[in-house]
């Protein structure tokens, strides 16, 4: 038998680069929610990717920004402690366009990067073929143009982080996909729909809570709360007579069927938590209870 290989890559960028979209390719199926909006991503999504001897913990995080509020300043410290973790990172800009500025520079709370860097050039398919050949800004850090949206370029990339994990048993079971619970995901999906859903700032101001999963019943039946900050928002995300969020909940009960591979009856509420995203206790208990510990 050969020996086994264990390794966790984060996945790392500006907000928008497709982050998401390259976990779900590499997982080859969705784990993570994906919007043409910056920012969706707020706790990382992690996936478990098990081939051959390597198993890959991937860990899809929030693109790195200068935080403004203490949501954002949970999600960064929550992405730069899995990169003090990691044993690799694959740093994700769009090809074509402008060259990626220093990982460091990003990251500047790092005193310095040591793991192997691979820089991973995304949207390949946006950009033309003399773009493509561009001289490349590190010759010293290897180059992986991928497309996430036509599936190319994903095997050398892997091949790479084989190439890096250390020699050492698996962590998780050879058929475990993540560690992170159904509910999250539930969340992320309907999360996911709001983005397709609501105008520009309001999905920037939900979060999700599943307060029920009842387990055995057919169909599933799944109750949730979205909160806003404030009534207004309350309002236009429950629409005219109840519109936009009988859509949103039919958006959000197909993506969910889907991703279960079960039927869903999803019963979402709306209520306002007055400025959730700059309080403790509510930032801690929509995914960051690490991160906010010594301020609540
Ligand atoms: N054309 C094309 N679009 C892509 C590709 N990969 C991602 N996108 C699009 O780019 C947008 C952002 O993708 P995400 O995967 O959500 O990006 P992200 O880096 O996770 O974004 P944040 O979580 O907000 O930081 C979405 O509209 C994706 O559909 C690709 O290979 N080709
Ligand atoms: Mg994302």
């Amino acid at each position: 038998m050969t020996d086994q290989r264990f390794a966790t890559a984060v996945i790392v960028g500006k907000p928008n680069v497709g982050k998401s979209s390259l976990l779900n390719a590499l997982m080859g199926q969705k784990l993570a929610l994906v919007s043409d909006k910056p920012q969706a991503t707020r706790a990382p999504v992690i996936g478990i990717l098990t081939t051959n001897d390597t198993q890959l913990m991937l860990v899809d995080e929030p693109g790195l920004l200068d935080p403004t509020y203490l949501l954002q300043r949970a999600m960064r410290a929550a992405a730069v402690a899995w990169v003090r973790r990691a044993d690799m990172i694959l740093y994700l800009h769009p090809a074509g366009g402008s060259n990626p500025p220093p990982l460091k520079t990003l990251i500047p709370e790092l005193s310095e990067i040591t793991q192997p860097i691979a820089m991973v050039r995304t949207k390949t398919d946006r950009c033309g073929k003399s773009r493509k050949s561009r001289s490349r800004p590190r010759p010293d850090v290897p180059e992986f143009p991928v497309c996430a949206e036509r599936l190319t370029g994903l095997a050398p990339l892997v091949e790479w982080c084989r190439s890096h994990a250390p020699v050492r048993p698996f962590r998780y079971d050879v058929d475990d996909l993540s560690v992170q619970p159904q509910r999250f995901f539930v969340t992320e999906l309907v999360r996911e729909a709001a983005f397709e859903r609501l105008g520009q700032e309001l999905p920037y101001s939900l979060a999700v809570e599943v307060d029920e999963f009842r387990e055995g019943s057919d169909p599933l039946y799944i109750r949730a709360t979205l909160y806003t900050e404030r009534e207004s928002q309350k309002r236009m995300v429950i629409g005219k007579q109840g519109r936009t969020i009988r859509a949103l909940g039919s958006d959000a009960r197909r993506k969910i069927e889907e991703f279960l591979g079960q039927r869903v009856y999803l019963d979402l509420w709306v209520k306002t938590l007055a400025k959730w995203r700059s309080k403790p206790h509510a930032v801690a208990r929509f995914g960051f209870r690490e991160e906010i510990g010594g301020q609540i």
